[in-house]
């Protein structure tokens, strides 16, 4: 309780790490975006010409002869009747933007400058909205998303069967009789793309896109269908202004949550409370968690994804805080590990300053055209060069280096935490990635070492262990490809030995 009424004073005046102290407000550039609920969304022209564009670009790459089906993402249930809070699949999102259950999008490819496009939306009774709210009007579907033919969702068969059985009346009231799609059908070409790379919810199951696969094959078996998750994963790595101006406000809202983290960060406070703060936080600029805020102090800093966590904060802890705002369904991601007490311990520092250099090799790195492999490789040289320095590995050929620094130094970001997009590709100026080598002595390091290099590598680098024994420090920022190089877009937040020390110690 006290640190929730020292949480709400300090909103008032946020201190900002570089010293000067901002109002809340300003520190938080101003965004417009759409309401989050269902009642009356509305949508920024910048985000609703991003649609009509990637609806485009999509249709541009898809076959002639092929059909677009994407399937919102299921409500999830928590447990007896609670449901989790809905949140759209970020595909469909990025295509619509529409943020309700139970809709459904079939596009057919472009053709003569247009993108044909049905949506369909969920319909409710007016007995229904009284107990769980407004839903979207077909007005208000088709000003959000800019798709003209909007359907209830009960309808998607019947429209669905209608396009594959090229139903002249349809045709003629959606003006598609010269679409190759219908061509397509007469000469058996036609393709049917689904998200087939979507989880099933329960394991074992298959998903919604798979069953629909299967039904509608066994009722038109001279069509196929096709995974679209790839190409749609290629399209969302390069984002568009609107993209970016909702990861950044997703980025300060983090960088405010590692301010409040802070400077309520002491002995005797419990992993829990920090977490609380960094929600409180995020809620309190209309943003949500776009991961479950990683809390790690003493040696739960060497378990990458640490759990929510109940151990007290003790002088001498590091914090490692890997934490991540989501703001208007884009995500932030951030890793800073503070010292509890204010300073670094020498055999703290010594781990940090490894981290930190691998990290820095890792930006000089990034330009168009880099790899996420060459990324990788440059903070694995760095890492290892300091294991080596240190005595906690014999040689850097060996691979050792694998023991502490187990993880990618990169992934995409954007709708997602770990964006879509495959990882061997060329960076692209637009592109977003996260850059966050890490070093975890953790406590099972020497079983580990043992097992994997022997007896005799164990023995040597044992003494160096033991003294390193239980720090674990990882540094993550979220990177821009811009023409030349790389802008960081998280350097709000120290990340220098030098300046978090002066930042924690002066408040
Ligand atoms: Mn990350």
């Amino acid at each position: 309780m006290k640190l929730l009424t020292i949480a709400i004073s300090l909103l008032c005046l946020l201190p900002t790490p570089w010293g000067q102290a901002t109002s809340a407000q300003e520190a938080v550039p101003r965004v417009t975006v759409s309401d989050d609920t269902n009642a009356d969304p509305t949508l920024d022209s910048d985000l609703a010409s991003d649609l009509k564009r990637r609806r485009d670009a999509l249709a541009e790459k898809m076959d002639k002869c092929g059909m677009v089906i994407l399937f919102s993402a299921p409500q999830r249930n928590k447990s007896g009747d609670t449901d989790y809070p809905y949140r759209q699949s970020s595909h469909l999102f990025y295509l619509t933007g529409i943020r309700q259950a139970d809709t459904i999008l079939l596009l057919l490819a472009h053709h003569e400058k247009v993108t044909p496009a049905f949506l369909f939306l969920q319909t409710v009774s007016p007995e229904d909205e009284l107990w769980y709210g407004k839903h979207l009007r077909r007005e208000e579907g088709s000003r959000l998303s800019g798709i003209d033919s909007i359907y209830a969702t009960s309808e998607f068969d019947k429209i669905f069967t209608q396009l594959m059985r090229s139903d002249a009346g349809l045709l003629d009231r959606h003006h598609l009789g010269k679409h190759p799609f219908f061509a397509g059908r007469r000469q058996k070409k036609t393709v049917v793309y689904l998200d087939l790379q979507r989880k099933a919810d329960e394991e074992g199951d298959m998903s919604r896109e798979k069953r629909f696969a299967q039904r509608f094959i066994a009722r038109f078996p001279d069509a196929r269908s096709r995974d679209i998750g790839t190409m749609l994963a290629e399209l969302r790595l390069v984002k568009s202004p609107a993209e970016l101006a909702r990861m950044q406000k997703a980025m300060r809202i983090t960088e405010q949550a590692l301010c409040m983290v802070a400077d309520e960060m002491q002995s005797g406070v419990y992993e829990y409370e920090i977490r609380a703060l960094i929600e409180y936080v995020f809620q309190q600029h209309e943003a949500d968690w776009a991961f479950p805020a990683i809390v790690a102090s003493g040696a739960n800093t060497t378990t990458l994804h640490y759990p929510y966590g109940r151990r007290r904060l003790e002088d001498g802890d590091l914090l490692l805080l890997d934490i991540g705002a989501s703001y208007d369904y884009y995500a932030a991601d951030i890793t800073r590990t503070l010292p509890v007490n204010g300073t670094f311990s020498k055999e703290q520092r010594d781990i940090y300053e490894i981290v930190q250099a691998a990290q820095e090799a890792a930006f000089a790195t990034i330009k168009p055209g880099v790899k996420f492999a060459q990324i990788h490789q440059r903070a694995v040289e760095t890492v290892s060069q300091g294991l080596l320095r240190l005595g906690l590995i014999d040689n850097v050929e060996s691979g050792a280096y694998n023991l502490y620094f187990m993880h990618g130094t990169s992934h995409w970001l954007g709708l997602d935490t770990h964006d879509v997009g495959p990882h061997n590709i060329p960076l692209t100026p637009g592109m977003v990635l996260t850059v966050e080598p890490g070093i975890y002595v953790s406590p099972d390091l020497l079983v580990r070492a043992q097992q994997m290099f022997g007896d005799e590598f164990a023995q040597k680098i044992a003494a160096q262990v033991v003294r390193y024994q239980n720090i674990g420090i990882r540094i993550e920022d979220d990177v821009l490809v811009t023409q030349n190089g790389c802008k960081i877009l998280t350097s709000g937040i120290p990340s220098k030995i030098e300046e978090v020390e002066a930042w924690l110690q002066k408040k």
